[in-house]
């Protein structure tokens, strides 16, 4: 991923409402990003009333929690947020792209933004420059989540 963030966009969050799937699996890497956007999206106005957090086994299920809570909660974006560390197996690019594909199905179907969150890395180390450390992959999620979020209002309301 390149390291050329965009700047975040100056939008009234107020009223924007964002759900947020959280995988278990490598669970402090992603409670530690949970963490990051959750903080991100309140400094950028999105209230704790408008916040709600489902978690998943696995980045695998991170699709069709996107779609319950998308049907469910009706909420402006989505954010699913899991850590996928190469582990020399298959499963390594199985699950990144199942996750990524399903996600994007979801967002493209239901017609509600759905920001893949989930951090893809070589090594822990790599995971936790990005969860904990100094690239805020955290923050990125949070503002592209408002971005979309006020976006899809403008157009639909
Ligand atoms: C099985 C598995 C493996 C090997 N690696 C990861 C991973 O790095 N990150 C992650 O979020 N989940 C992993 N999982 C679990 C799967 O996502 C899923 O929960 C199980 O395969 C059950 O469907």
């Amino acid at each position: 991923m390149s390291g050329d963030s965009p700047l975040p966009d100056s939008v009234d969050a107020s009223r924007i409402r964002i759900a947020i799937a959280a995988a278990r699996f490598n669970g402090t890497l992603v409670e530690s990003l949970l963490a990051r956007v959750l903080a991100r999206l309140q400094a950028a106005g999105v209230r704790k009333r408008n916040l709600a957090v489902v978690r998943v086994p696995g980045s695998n299920e991170l699709p069709v929690a996107a779609r319950l809570v998308a049907d469910t909660a009706k909420p402006d974006a989505v954010i699913a947020l899991g850590v996928i560390i190469r582990g020399g197996t298959m499963h390594f690019e199985l699950i990144a792209t199942a996750a990524a594909n399903g996600l994007m199905d979801v967002a493209l179907s239901s017609r509600i933004p759905v920001i893949n969150g989930v951090i893809v890395a070589e090594n822990r180390a790599q995971a936790r420059e990005r969860c904990q450390g100094r690239i805020d992959r955290g923050a990125e999620f949070a503002d592209a989540a408002v971005s979309m979020a006020a976006l899809r209002r403008s157009l639909t309301r």
